[in-house]
């Protein structure tokens, strides 16, 4: 048995700049660190993301006060545990804490600290970290839904919707995934250039071109699929991430334009956008409470995938209301919305044995830790939101799939979307 001897934790910066926590737990000759990722647009039933607010020095945003919860307080806890008891170590932590929402030692402590002892007990072991997961053989590799477009929180190009995104459908492996939106972001690149626009990218690595209408980036994504030989809806998919909850006034939505339209109005609309521009999958239509307009989309139109984020943030009992509910059919899975792996892996299981897609996210805020890419294939998730083939952090996502491909050889199979 390795016991853990120490917990440690420092402070260390996102790729937005803004300082996060990186924990490094120790048995008595190894140790292995984890960092914890950021959102922007967040859920109000998120986890508590502790930061020093009233401390100046980095405008409110340090954490250095979870870290010496991390270095004292989680530090005395889990010393002399089992490394290889992940769920005792995360149960220890969640009671430590004792509240919901993990607001006394917070969820970006604890998480920090859950991703790392993970990390450890598969390096001890001397196993690759997505062996260590759900899934024991016949491991398959997610099917990327590759931001390309950044609008909403993570750009400040006035586009309503917050990400948009494509899926090579057709892709028979993970390489070649990559291979065919590389040629689409490559080819929207010129497009963009060509209308005089600029390339520069957004939080998520996607281009933020200067533009507000959804449509008028819907029209650049498809021309740039068919420039690139491809066909929209077949080979490659357009796939969206609405963030509704930033679009939410009293029953009213401002999806489609600045203006607020009722809910059936924004369902007509979007019926719209799907026939039009063949889109296959769409995250957080409607706000995080609105149960109701979930429920009359998921009746209304056929063969879409709905996603939920805000809605269940990556928490049990929220899933199960949607799933009661007929909310949706796929739900997005972000480590630091519920706090701990254990909790994180008890909603992928669920969410399988209800018939849901689970699709692993990054954060907007995100770090070179490519945690979730193994996470992903360990736990036979359908699909892989970590944005574009932009900025490092989103990059070494796919860079450690393309590893674990390399790695599974022959035995690499594309998981199923539909
Ligand atoms: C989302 C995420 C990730 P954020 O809304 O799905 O793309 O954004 O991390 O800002 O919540
Ligand atoms: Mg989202």
């Amino acid at each position: 048995m390795s016991k853990i001897t120490k917990v440690k934790a420092r402070q260390v910066f996102d790729s937005r700049g803004n300082p996060t926590i990186e924990a490094e737990v120790f048995t008595k000759n190894k140790s292995a660190i984890a960092i914890c990722p950021s959102g922007a647009s967040t859920g109000t039933y998120e986890a508590f993301e502790k930061r020093d607010k009233n401390n100046k020095r980095y405008l409110g945003k340090s954490v250095l006060n979870a870290i010496s919860l991390v270095n004292s307080r989680i530090s005395k806890k889990l010393k002399g545990q089992n490394i290889h008891n992940q769920e005792r170590i995360d149960a220890l932590m969640i009671n430590l804490d004792g509240t919901r929402q993990k607001t006394k030692l917070g969820a970006n402590s604890i998480l920090a600290v859950s991703m790392a002892v993970k990390k450890l007990s598969a390096k001890i072991r001397k196993q690759p970290l997505y062996k260590t997961f759900l899934i024991k053989k016949n491991y398959k590799l997610p099917f990327p839904l590759m931001n390309i477009i950044n609008g909403g929180a993570h750009a400040n190009n006035g586009l309503r919707i917050q990400e948009f995104m494509i899926r090579p459908d057709r892709a028979k492996n993970f390489s070649d995934a990559l291979r065919i939106c590389f040629l689409v972001i490559k080819n929207l690149s010129k497009i963009i250039k060509n209308k005089g626009l600029s390339t520069s990218v957004g939080d998520e690595g996607g281009f933020a071109p200067m533009i507000s209408n959804n449509n008028q980036a819907l029209d650049l994504i498809v021309s740039a699929i068919r420039k690139s030989g491809f066909v929209n809806g077949k080979d490659v998919s357009i796939c969206l991430d609405v963030a509704a909850n930033e679009l939410y006034k009293r029953n009213k939505y401002s999806i489609h334009s600045k203006s607020y339209i009722s809910v059936e109005k924004s369902i007509q609309e979007y019926r719209k956008i799907i026939y039009k521009y063949k889109i296959k999958s769409i995250e957080d239509p409607f706000a995080e409470n609105d149960w109701i307009s979930w429920n009359k989309l998921m009746k209304s139109i056929k063969k879409v995938q709905i996603v939920g984020d805000d809605l269940y943030v990556t928490n049990l009992e929220r899933l199960k209301k949607g799933f009661l509910n007929l909310s949706s059919n796929a739900i997005l899975i972000k480590l630091n919305q519920i706090g701990t792996v254990s909790e994180t892996l008890d909603v992928i299981r669920f969410a399988q044995i209800i018939g849901f897609k689970t699709i692993i996210s990054h954060r907007s805020g995100d770090s070179e830790d490519t945690f979730i890419a193994d996470l992903a294939v360990g736990t036979n998730s359908n699909q892989i939101k970590t944005g574009s083939l932009a900025r490092s952090e989103r990059v070494a996502k796919y860079n450690q799939l393309l590893r674990i491909e390399e790695e599974l050889g022959k035995k690499a199979k594309m998981n199923k979307i539909h």
